[in-house]
């Protein structure tokens, strides 16, 4: 397969390159971060760690984890390693579960963020002046102006819409020859509702880039064949520094690309804290090696996912290739002793035949038992007993099914609440 690098080198440099330049860059970091850094120093100290022992990827174990908890408390900058006047961009998660988690960004950090992105740009097959519509907004979250930074760096011709107003987004599509769109994967969802309300098609788009939420590969191939597309799904989160920074998926799609010439990445059994074998679930866990506001040394994510492979890819990256994540640690449900992810219930919907791409799981419970719901919408013909017989083959319970005339769901233009816990 012939393919195309933002950065030839460090995406083809051989698995000894990439454990070598690892080593190296983790033995600055942990240094680094003792020295200019409270919070990790005690960390360190409490674990009893000296860091100038710090000498290989072996080592590890050694420097414990950090998750969003450390975050939360350190917010807004307790984990700051560089003098705040070097700062130049700060991104928040929306903290709709409690405090916030910033991240904060020195010139070389917005540099290596947007070195990340331009190699995910690329990978999908974007050049130099591809008009690109970036529609997650541009604010706090870190997907508008994160995408944003990254088209600039692989210059590309930018329609900075931001979020909402979808029929404009439609037009602006169509009125600058769009060639990817870019987004939050449900936000898509609704963006080829409206496309069919106005009866407007837009020939010129050929890549789309999603990411934000776990999505299904058959929600990936409604949307690949509605739009005409090739979609690619974009992984990164606030903590490691925004949208791109750990990978991608290249035109292979067989797992997404961690960049590890920037990122360590660990999968962890979440219960032991101990790296499960290549190939076997568990959290990933994320160190970055170029950094410098706030390094990440052991991020446990809460995201479930596999190393797929570490040998070279067919599209010639040689970065670890992960699984498309199965979804967070929390969103895992449990009812009647049944463990389940958001994920399992998409693809069951959407195997049948006229159910519409919006659904929600209500989770509730009745005299103390817990027990769940699902709302979807459907064509005609499409009843409750056949969407609980789908959910019953494939999870092994069947929660009840309710179906929803198209359109009667409530949409959002950020990331979908596809869970809901009823009180
Ligand atoms: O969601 C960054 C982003 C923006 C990624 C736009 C892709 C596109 P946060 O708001 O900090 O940042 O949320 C990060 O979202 O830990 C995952 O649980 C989830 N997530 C992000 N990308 C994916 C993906 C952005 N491709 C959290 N697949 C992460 C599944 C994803 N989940």
């Amino acid at each position: 397969m012939k393919d195309y690098y933002f950065n030839v080198k460090a995406e083809t440099m051989s698995r000894d390159e990439i454990i070598y330049n690892q080593e190296k860059s983790l033995r600055r970091v942990v240094i680094n971060a003792y020295a200019n850094n409270d919070f990790y120093k005690a960390k360190f100290d409490k674990l009893g760690v000296n860091v100038r022992d710090i000498k290989g990827l072996e080592d590890l174990p050694k420097l414990g984890f950090i998750d969003k908890e450390d975050f939360r408390e350190q917010f807004p900058m307790g984990m700051l390693c560089v003098p705040k006047e070097d700062l130049r961009e700060i991104h928040m998660s929306s903290g709709s579960t409690g405090t916030p988690v910033a991240m904060v960004y020195n010139e070389h950090d917005l540099n290596q963020w947007a070195e990340c992105m331009a190699r995910c740009y690329t990978m999908a097959g974007l050049f130099e002046g591809d008009p690109v519509q970036i529609t997650p907004t541009f604010g706090m979250f870190n997907g508008g102006l994160g995408m944003f930074h990254g088209a600039r760096k692989a210059g590309l011709f930018i329609v900075p819409a931001s979020s909402g107003n979808t029929p404009r987004q439609i037009r602006l599509m169509r009125d600058f020859n769009v060639k990817c769109l870019t987004g939050v994967v449900s936000y898509t969802v609704r963006i080829m509702e409206v496309m069919d309300e106005m009866g407007i098609e837009l020939p010129n788009l050929k890549v789309g880039i999603f990411g934000a939420e776990s999505f299904s590969t058959l929600m990936r191939e409604r949307i690949e064949k509605r739009l005409g597309i090739d979609a690619f799904d974009i992984y990164g989160m606030t903590e490691t520094g925004g949208v791109g920074t750990t990978g991608m998926d290249c035109r292979d799609h067989s797992g997404i690309h961690i960049w590890e010439d920037q990122y360590i990445v660990e999968i962890i059994n979440p219960e032991t804290g101990e790296v499960v074998p290549d190939g076997e679930y568990g959290e990933v866990v994320f160190t970055s090696l170029h950094r410098e506001s706030i390094p990440i040394i052991r991020f446990k994510t809460g995201d479930l996912s596999r190393v797929i492979s570490r040998e070279p890819c067919a599209c010639g990256r040689t970065h670890t290739k992960i699984e498309q994540i199965r979804g967070r640690k929390d969103d895992m449900i449990i009812v009647k002793g049944v463990n389940f992810f958001p994920k399992q219930v998409e693809t069951a919907l959407l195997e049948i035949p006229g159910v519409l791409n919006e659904y929600q799981i209500i989770v509730f419970e009745k005299d103390g038992v817990r027990d769940v719901r699902i709302n979807v919408e459907a064509e005609d013909g499409v009843t409750g007993y056949i969407v609980e017989k789908k959910l019953k083959e494939t999870l092994g319970f069947s929660p009840k099914g309710d179906v929803f005339k198209p359109g009667t769901l409530p949409r959002r233009e950020g990331k979908a609440q596809r869970v809901i816990y009823e009180k």
